[in-house]
């Protein structure tokens, strides 16, 4: 086997097959950026990451679609592992807007010198466990064929785009995107007559950046979503300077709080609570805006009577909002707790639909038949006219981007067969059967539960620390015992049942947006706090969950 050095891989002499590395990493967004820094401790230049896109940035590269923002604050979407980057950077609004992410993860990968070892335009089709030489085989569509010892995915649970199956999508004479796979260049709505499928997130920040320019948007809803106003806002010299001074103490809110933000849910009971007391503290936080107004209670996903009491306010904000009656009551009869799908943050999402020349259609009653070559035809006759179709439709999200590499562990096992009733993992973080491969944020991680930057450097922080263990007692593998992934699906379950959460019986939570896909809650549902502490009482035992050898 040929061992060639991963920045001259990187520099493009990718034509050289068989090299051999001590680690690959797989994604160069927020994880894949992190693992690679934290990793060249241990294996200095023989590790390489391949990304599939033609730069660094993972989500924050493909998600350009319009509108695309942060729905956590900007100075609690970043890296704390290095404090110089952490005081080098200022962001410019409350919530970061997707090109703003994008130089920020740019500017990390040049601060940290890691482009010499990030090789773009890769997209890993094959990883395969080699049991005699202990390794992983791995193919890149593009023709690449490496291997390593340990094999590291980043490739973000919210990754894979979901368009669904539609007769008649290839006869459509327009222009179509998925958000999550959007053009590099601008897609121009001016003039046109635009159709949007979705109101999740992703739909309720793009909706209103498209109605700005398009001749005529028509929204085709399946379910009404809640959404909490931004209230986003500049971030000026001040701000700043306050947060250099306190930045160790929100480091210390996040990583000791359930979701990674730095607060806490007060300690109250909405239903038990006074109901002029309550709505004047539900009022206040609708002021402040942002994901935080869940948690100004505590039992919001615990206690349907409350969940109820603050999904009733939501709804009468929303309707106070639209003109039209019959909009309003699409946009607010909700069918699912409030904060059981992931809440969307906007950004003057309901006063759009206040606009002449913007609609909202129900698809659940009267659902898409088919796509012509003009536009759409819906079950009950009427079409609706597409210059462009924009699908807002999410993800396959946690497994869907891993399913999609072909991984095969010990003795011949396929990962998308050994998930195929559900995702099995020890920590959301290894697996049973699949030595040497460590997946952040994989499912059963609290990871999309969670402020992700926070969750990734515990994943990353954890897993380093694995490989610093190995290296020090000179093991060259390890894999989760055979047990564990069936014990940690049964937590994982244990505390999604312990919320409301599964009460969304159609949320990507469940997986239940992907048709043919088992439902199974895959996050972590029982905090980041105490995920963390699980994960640092395995590592104190010495990995007692983890069986290592030595050798080839
Ligand atoms: P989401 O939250 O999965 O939303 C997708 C939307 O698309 C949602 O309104 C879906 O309706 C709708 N959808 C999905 N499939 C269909 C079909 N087949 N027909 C009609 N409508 C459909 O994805 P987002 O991209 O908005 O957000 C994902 C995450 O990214 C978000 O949570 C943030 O973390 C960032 P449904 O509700 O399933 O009826």
């Amino acid at each position: 086997m040929k061992t060639v050095s991963a920045s001259a891989l990187a520099a493009g002499a990718v034509h050289e097959t068989n090299a051999h590395l001590d680690a690959v990493i797989i994604g160069a967004g927020f994880s894949g950026l992190c693992q690679l820094h934290m990793l060249r401790r241990l294996y200095g230049n023989n590790i390489l990451v391949l990304e599939a896109g033609d730069d660094v940035g993972g989500t924050w590269y493909w998600n350009r679609y319009p509108g695309a923002r942060c729905d956590c604050e900007s100075h609690t979407y970043c890296y704390y592992f290095s404090d110089q980057l952490l005081t080098q950077w200022e962001w410019s609004e409350r919530y970061p807007a997707q090109p703003e992410i994008l130089s920020y993860l740019n500017f990390v990968a040049d601060q940290l010198c890691l482009r010499e070892q990030i090789i773009c335009g890769q997209r890993l089709h094959k990883a395969e466990w080699n049991s005699r030489d202990g390794v992983w085989h791995l193919q890149t569509r593009q023709g690449l064929v490496l291997s390593c010892r340990y094999l590291i995915t980043a490739v973000g649970c919210l990754s894979a785009a979901n368009i669904p199956a539609i007769t008649g999508l290839e006869t459509f004479r327009g222009r179509y995107a998925h958000t999550g796979e959007w053009p590099q260049e601008d897609i121009d709505f001016a003039g046109k007559d635009v159709v949007v499928i979705g109101t999740g997130s992703t739909g309720i920040q793009a909706i209103p950046k498209i109605a700005e320019t398009a001749q005529r948007l028509t929204v085709l809803q399946r379910t009404p979503n809640y959404s909490i106003p931004a209230r986003n806002t500049g971030r000026d010299a001040a701000f700043w300077k306050c947060f250099r001074e306190q930045r160790a103490d929100w480091h210390e809110k996040m990583i000791n709080s359930r979701s990674g933000h730095p607060w806490r849910a007060e300690p109250r009971q909405l239903w038990r609570t006074d109901k002029e007391e309550a709505l004047a503290i539900l009022e206040a936080a609708w002021q402040r805006g942002g994901l935080r107004f869940k948690d100004s209670f505590d039992d919001i996903l615990t206690d349907s009577r409350s969940n109820k009491i603050m999904s009733d306010f939501i709804a009468s904000k929303i309707r106070q909002v639209i003109n039209d009656p019959a909009a309003a009551a699409l946009l607010s009869n909700f069918d699912h707790p409030f904060a059981t799908k992931r809440p969307p943050i906007d950004f003057s999402y309901f006063e759009t639909y206040n606009l002449p020349h913007v609609d909202i259609i129900d698809i659940r009653t009267n659902p898409i038949e088919t796509i012509s070559p003009s536009g759409l035809v819906l079950k009950q006759g009427s079409k609706i006219a597409a210059d462009i179709i924009v699908f807002a439709t999410g993800f396959d999200a946690m497994t869907g981007a891993l399913n999609k590499i072909e991984i095969t562990g010990r003795d011949g096992r396929r990962l998308s067969e050994y998930w195929q009733e559900g995702p099995k993992t020890y920590l959301g973080l290894a697996m049973p059967d699949f030595p040497n491969l460590f997946t952040i944020t994989g499912p059963g991680s609290p990871s999309v539960l969670t402020n992700m930057p926070r969750a990734i450097e515990q994943h990353v922080g954890w897993i380093t620390g694995l490989l610093e263990y190995m290296h020090e007692s000179g093991y060259t593998g390890c894999e989760a015992k055979a047990e564990t992934s069936e014990l940690w699906a049964e937590q994982v379950e244990e505390a999604a049942y312990q919320t409301l959460m599964p009460n969304a019986g159609h949320s990507w939570y469940l997986g239940a947006n992907i048709p043919g896909k088992p439902r199974r809650f895959m996050p972590y549902a029982g905090g980041l706090d105490r995920y963390s502490g699980i994960c640092e009482e395995e590592a104190a035992s010495g990995y007692r969950n983890f069986i290592f050898r030595t050798g080839r």
